[in-house]
């Protein structure tokens, strides 16, 4: 009787001293899953908060470029170092990469049906936005939709529309009688659909004075300039621009030797650039911040008109 009694509490006991164990097991792989986790969202924060500065002094690095530029020239080019490709700098742990791209090689899209723009610079504007949605094959009605969505009244234009139009759709909407303070905003028009938005969104903008760079624009832009541009004037300007920049737009005149096409187009053509748009990528491991920025750089005073972190 006496060894059965000791045989089970020898039993308990036994049970007793593996249940502790377990206990005490379970609780040292809690604590070190925890305390690795803890580590884990600690580093990422980590990462998190240096990606965010880097792509923040990506933006510094860029505006400092901008700013000794207009310090130091009169004109604007791609052979400057602002416009230049840099590889991916490292700093700390991680990397910064910049891109600064020139507004002034795109046609603002603003001008049109805007009443305050200089009525020289929007028609020359207008005609080259016609233009590109010629190019495009982009339905030539949407115009009349853009400079209903721009212009301040609510009397539609034969092909656009007006609040009347928007607020039937569902869900309603008001015409925005104002100019657009994104592009994207283009997606709000009728009939804008993302094919049509794809196919001209690269060669429009919102941020330039309207001028065209004719030291930076590219061939399709310059193809939208006029009607009498062909291929042969746009291959003579990029060739020209490649020995030595345009420092002045009267010597555009011989280099496209047709007076009636640069009295059209002369309005909207500069040597400089006003606004530029910065993309700043900060990246620590496996963290990416991306920063867009677009930087004004009108006057000589450098300001920041739109920022965006992702
Ligand atoms: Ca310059
Ligand atoms: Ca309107
Ligand atoms: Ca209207």
């Amino acid at each position: 009787m006496i060894d059965l009694l000791r045989k089970s509490e020898k039993g308990v006991a036994l049970i007793l001293t593996l249940l502790i164990t377990a206990i005490l097991v379970t609780l040292t792989v809690e604590v070190n899953y925890s305390t690795q986790v803890d580590l884990m969202i600690a580093g990422n924060f980590r990462n998190d908060v240096q990606a965010c500065y880097l792509a923040k002094s990506g933006v510094n690095i860029a505006i400092s470029y901008l700013k000794y530029d207009v310090e130091n020239t009169d004109t604007d080019n791609l052979d400057e170092d602002w416009a230049k490709s840099y590889p991916p700098i490292p700093v700390g742990g991680g990397f910064v990469k910049v891109v600064t791209e020139d507004e002034n090689t795109k046609i603002n899209i603003n001008v049109m049906g805007n009443e305050k723009a200089d009525p020289k610079i929007r028609d020359a504007l207008s005609k080259a936005i016609s233009i590109l949605f010629e190019r495009a094959e982009v339905d030539m009605g949407i115009l009349d939709s853009i400079i209903d969505w721009i212009d301040p009244d609510d009397e539609p234009l034969p092909e656009g529309a007006e609040t009347a139009y928007y607020g039937s759709l569902d869900p309603p909407y008001e015409c925005k009688n104002a100019p657009l303070d994104t592009l994207s905003e283009l997606l709000m028009i009728k009939d804008v659909t993302d094919e049509i938005y794809g196919k001209i969104s690269k060669y429009l903008t919102i941020y330039s004075n309207g001028m065209i760079n004719v030291n930076t624009v590219g061939k399709e832009v310059l193809m939208c300039l006029d009607e009498g541009i062909d291929e042969a004037m746009v291959e003579g300007i990029i060739e020209y621009r490649r020995e030595k920049p345009f420092e002045g737009k009267e010597e555009l005149k011989d280099v496209i030797n047709n007076d009636e096409v640069y009295g059209r187009i002369s309005p909207i053509i500069d040597v400089k650039s006003n606004a530029f748009s910065v993309t700043s990528t900060g990246r620590v491991e496996r963290v990416e911040k991306v920063i867009r920025a677009v930087i004004d750089r009108e006057d000589k005073g450098i300001s920041c008109r739109y920022w965006r972190m992702e």
